[in-house]
C-alpha cells in the first residue's frame, strides 16, 4: 500500500522540529526531518524518531480512569466528565472560586501552554502555577525587569559566543522560541566564520567539549563572576560612555555598587583566578558583536532571578543588546489573549510579587499548612510535579493531600496515580496545535497536524475542558470549542487561520528582524531606559541593584550538615530524554537505561566506589541510586546525577529530587535548588 506523507512539528521538546509524518495503512509508519522547516532543516534527534513507539505504546492511556478503593478503574467520558464537573462544582460551593488551581508541566506544545487557561478564567480563579519556578522564568524575570524583552541570540553573526549554564548539545535550546536554518549548524557554521566558543558551566558539558575555553566556575557562583566582570568592565572604560548615559538609568549608583565587586572578591568565591576574569570581562567587552546564551543552569539554584539581571547588564553594557550578532529582539507573533478576561491575582502571589505565577513552593506549602486561602482542587496538565519538583517526598504528600486531583496525560505517571481522575490525552499526532517562532529572517507560524484520529479514547485538551465548562454551565465566554477553534482564535491578530497552514505548513507574519529598535521607540521599561537600579525592586523591599549570594544548601549557609554530607550534588538532563517522559518506551529505554552519577575519580576512590557499578547518594531529604561514571568532566567535591527517573516504570529510589530540598528559595522568584544538595555517597548494596 501506498505510504502517505504529512508535514508537521514534533512536540518532545521546546525545539519543535519540523517533521514528517508517513503512514501506512492509516498508522504511522516513520518519521523523518523536514528539509523545508528552518529550525531544523531536515535533522531530528532519536528522541523524535521514537514517535512512532509512543503513539502506539502498549501502556498508553485510552481511557479515563476513576481511583477507586480498589484502584483505578475505567470509566466513561460522560461519568469522567460529570464526576469532575460535580467535584469542582461542590469545591467551588464550598470554599469560593479560587480554591482550584491549574499546574503546567514544560511548555512543549502551545496546547500544553493554553490547556485549562480559559476554564480558569470561565471559573473565576486566578491561581496558576507550574514547573516555571525550575524552568525559564526566574531568569526572564530578571532579565524583563532590566530591558523589558526576553532576546533571542542572533547566531549567526556572531564572533563571540557564550554558552551560560546551557548546554544545547544535550537540550537542543539554542534559543528560547527561534530558529537559525538548523540548529544542528549553529557551531559549525560559528567555527567556519571563525567565531570564538566560551562556555559557563561547573561541569564539562557536552558543549564545554567543544568549546574554545571552558570557564569552570563553582556552582551556583554566577552572579559573583557576572558581578566582576561588570566591575572590570566598568573601572577599565570598556564601554562607551555616551550609550550609557543615554540609554541606562541608575548607572551612576551601579557603578558605586560594582566598586568593591572586583575580581579578587569574587576569585574565592567563584574558584576561578583573578585574572582569568579579568581576561574573560576583556575578551566579552571587546568582541564585537558577543552572543551570550544564558540556560537554566541557574534557574535552578538561589540567585537566579538576579544572574538574569546580572547577564541583562553585560548584554547592555557591550551594546550587544538588540545588535546583529549580539541578544537580538526578535519581532513577535501577534496571538490573542488567553483567557479572555483574567481573573484577579490571589493572595498566593503577594510572596514573590515580581513573578509572573505562583511558585509551586507557595501552593504546595499551603496545601501541607492547611492555609485557609489554599487551593482545593488542583487540574494538572502535561505536566508530573511528583517527579520534577523538589523534595518528592513533601511533593508527594501536598498532592494527597488536596480534595480532587485532576491529571490529564498520556501516561499513568507518578503524578496521575496519585490522582482522584485521569484523563486521556490526544497526542501529538492526533491534534491540531501550532508554534510561533521567531527568526532573523521574520517571524512565523508552523503548524502541528492532526495525522491519526486520537487512539482509544483518548481527547485533545481543549475538547475536555470544553466539556467539564459545558457541564459546569460556565462555558458562555469560551471563545472555541477545540482545538481548530482555538488555534484560529489564538492566531486572528496574525491574520492566518488553520486553512492557510493546512495548505503552507509554515506562514511567516512578520518582516525580517530590524536591529536597535530602541533607537527610535525606547526600550519596554517604564523609564524606556535599561534598569540598572531597579525602582520596582526598591518599592518592595528588594536590592535595588543585583547582588551575589551564597548558594542555597553550600557549606557556608549548611555548616553543620559538612561532615555527614560532605560533597556538592547536582542534576543533569540526560541528551536521550525530556524531563521524565517516555523512559516506559523500549527504544528510550535502550538508549539509557538507568540514571548515571557522574564522580570525581579521586573522590570515587576515597569511597570504594568503581566505574559502572551502583552507588546510593544520601542527602537530608532521602536517597537514590545511579550507576557511577568515573570521569575528570566533574571536579573533586561535586556529583552529577542524571535527572527525570522517578515514574512507577522506572526502578526504585531512581528520582534526584527525592534529594532536593524545598525549603531554600530564590527570595525574588520562590524557586528552589534543585540543582544543588549536599550529599554522600557509597557503593550499594
Ligand atoms: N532536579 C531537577 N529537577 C528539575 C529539572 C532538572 O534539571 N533537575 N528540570 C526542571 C525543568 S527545566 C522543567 S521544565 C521541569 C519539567 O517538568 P514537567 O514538564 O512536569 O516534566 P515532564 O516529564 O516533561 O512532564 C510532562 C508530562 O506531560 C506528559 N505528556 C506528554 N505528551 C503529552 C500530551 O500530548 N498531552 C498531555 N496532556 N500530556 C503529555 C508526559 O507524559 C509527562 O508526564 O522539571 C524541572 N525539574
Ligand atoms: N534532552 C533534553 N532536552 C531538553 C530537556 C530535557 O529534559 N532533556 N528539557 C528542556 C527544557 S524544559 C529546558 S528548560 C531546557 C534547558 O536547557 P539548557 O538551558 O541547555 O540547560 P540545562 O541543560 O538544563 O543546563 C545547562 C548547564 O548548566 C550547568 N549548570 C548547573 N549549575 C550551574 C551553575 O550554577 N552555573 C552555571 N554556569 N552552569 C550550571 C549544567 O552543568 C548544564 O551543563 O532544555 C530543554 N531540552
Ligand atoms: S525532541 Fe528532538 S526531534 Fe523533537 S523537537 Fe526536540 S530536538 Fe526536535
Ligand atoms: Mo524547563
Amino acid at each position: 500500500m501506498k505510504e502517505l506523507s504529512f508535514r508537521t512539528i514534533c512536540g518532545f521538546c521546546h525545539t519543535n522540529c519540523g517533521m514528517i509524518v508517513h503512514l501506512k495503512e492509516g498508522k504511522i509508519h516513520r518519521v523523518e526531518g523536514d528539509p523545508d522547516n528552518p529550525v531544523n532543516r531536515g535533522y531530528l534527534c532519536a528522541k523524535g524518531y521514537g514517535a512512532r513507539q509512543l503513539v502506539y505504546a502498549e501502556d498508553r492511556l485510552l481511557h479515563p480512569m476513576r481511583k477507586t478503593r480498589s484502584g483505578f478503574k475505567k470509566v466513561s467520558w460522560n461519568e469522567a466528565v460529570t464526576f469532575a464537573a460535580d467535584k469542582l462544582q461542590e469545591i467551588r460551593e464550598k470554599h469560593g472560586a479560587n480554591s482550584i488551581a491549574r499546574y503546567i508541566g514544560a511548555p512543549t506544545t502551545y496546547e500544553c501552554r493554553d490547556g485549562f487557561m480559559q476554564f480558569m478564567g470561565s471559573f473565576g480563579s486566578g491561581n496558576f502555577t507550574s514547573s516555571g519556578t525550575l524552568c525559564f522564568y526566574p531568569r526572564v524575570t530578571g532579565l524583563l525587569n532590566v530591558f523589558g524583552g526576553r532576546p533571542e541570540p542572533d547566531y549567526d553573526a556572531s564572533k563571540l559566543i557564550i554558552f551560560w549554564s546551557s548546554n544545547p548539545m544535550n537540550t537542543c535550546r539554542f534559543g528560547l522560541y527561534s530558529a537559525y536554518d538548523g540548529f544542528d549548524k549553529i557551531i559549525d557554521r560559528a567555527r567556519d566564520r571563525g567565531a570564538m566558543i566560551v562556555v559557563v558551566d561547573p561541569v564539562r558539558s557536552e558543549m564545554a567539549k567543544l568549546a574554545d575555553e571552558w570557564i569552570d566556575l563553582n556552582i551556583g557562583t554566577d552572579a559573583a563572576l557576572g558581578l566582576a566582570m561588570l566591575n572590570v568592565i566598568v573601572s577599565e572604560g570598556l564601554y562607551d560612555k555616551a550609550f550609557a548615559e543615554k540609554w541606562i538609568s541608575g548607572f551612576d549608583k551601579f557603578k558605586e555598587h560594582v566598586k568593591p565587586m572586583t575580581p579578587e572578591w569574587a576569585e574565592p568565591i567563584t574558584g576561578l583566578s583573578a585574572s582569568r576574569i579579568r581576561d574573560f570581562a576583556r575578551l566579552y567587552a571587546t568582541t564585537k558583536p558577543a552572543i551570550i546564551h544564558e540556560g537554566n543552569g541557574f534557574d535552578m539554584q538561589t540567585n537566579s532571578v538576579d544572574c538574569g539581571r546580572i547577564i541583562a547588564m553585560l548584554i547592555s553594557i557591550t551594546e550587544n543588546i538588540d545588535a546583529e550578532g549580539g541578544n537580538a529582539l526578535y519581532p513577535i507573533v501577534p496571538q490573542s489573549p488567553l483567557p479572555v478576561v483574567k481573573p484577579p491575582k490571589t493572595k498566593l502571589y503577594d510572596q514573590y510579587p515580581i513573578f509572573p505565577e505562583i511558585p509551586w513552593p507557595v501552593v504546595s506549602r499551603s496545601i501541607l499548612e492547611g492555609a485557609p486561602d489554599r487551593p482545593r482542587a488542583l487540574i494538572v496538565q502535561h505536566g508530573n510535579p511528583a517527579v520534577i519538583q523538589a523534595n518528592e517526598k513533601k511533593t508527594r504528600e501536598a498532592l494527597s493531600k488536596l480534595d480532587f486531583l485532576l491529571v490529564v496525560d498520556i501516561f499513568m505517571t507518578a503524578t496521575a496515580e496519585l490522582a482522584d481522575l485521569v484523563l486521556p490525552a490526544a497526542s501529538d499526532f492526533e491534534r491540531y496545535d501550532y508554534r510561533a517562532v521567531a527568526s532573523r529572517a521574520g517571524s512565523f507560524v508552523a503548524l502541528r497536524r492532526k495525522i491519526i484520529e486520537p487512539l482509544g479514547e483518548s481527547r485533545s485538551v481543549f475538547d475536555v475542558e470544553y466539556e467539564i465548562a459545558k457541564r459546569m454551565e460556565i462555558e458562555k465566554d469560551y471563545p472555541f470549542t477545540n482545538n481548530e477553534e482555538w488555534l484560529n482564535y489564538m492566531l486572528k491578530p496574525s491574520k492566518i487561520n488553520l486553512e492557510d497552514l493546512k495548505e503552507k505548513q509554515i506562514i511567516y507574519v512578520t518582516p525580517p528582524a530590524k536591529y536597535k529598535k530602541y533607537l527610535e521607540s525606547g526600550f519596554n521599561t517604564k523609564s524606556k531606559k535599561i534598569e540598572f537600579y531597579s525602582e520596582r525592586f526598591k518599592a518592595i523591599g528588594y536590592e535595588p541593584m543585583p547582588v551575589y549570594r551564597e548558594p542555597g544548601e553550600s557549606f557556608l549557609t549548611h555548616g553543620h550538615l559538612e561532615s555527614a554530607y560532605p560533597l556538592q550534588g547536582t542534576s543533569r538532563k540526560p541528551a536521550s530524554f525530556v524531563h521524565s517522559r517516555f523512559r516506559n518506551l523500549p527504544m528510550f529505554q535502550k538508549m539509557q537505561p538507568h540514571p548515571l552519577m557522574r564522580i570525581h575519580p579521586d573522590d570515587a576512590e576515597k569511597r570504594d566506589i568503581k566505574d559502572m557499578a551502583w552507588a546510593t547518594i544520601r542527602s537530608p531529604r532521602g536517597e537514590m541510586r545511579a550507576l557511577a561514571k568515573l570521569t575528570y568532566d566533574t571536579k573533586p567535591g561535586l556529583v552529577v546525577v542524571d535527572f527525570g527517573w522517578g515514574n512507577p516504570y522506572d526502578m526504585e529510589l531512581s528520582n534526584i529530587n527525592s534529594l532536593t530540598s524545598d525549603e531554600l528559595f530564590d527570595p525574588l522568584c520562590g524557586g528552589t535548588p534543585n540543582r544543588m544538595f549536599l550529599c554522600e555517597v557509597a557503593p550499594s548494596e
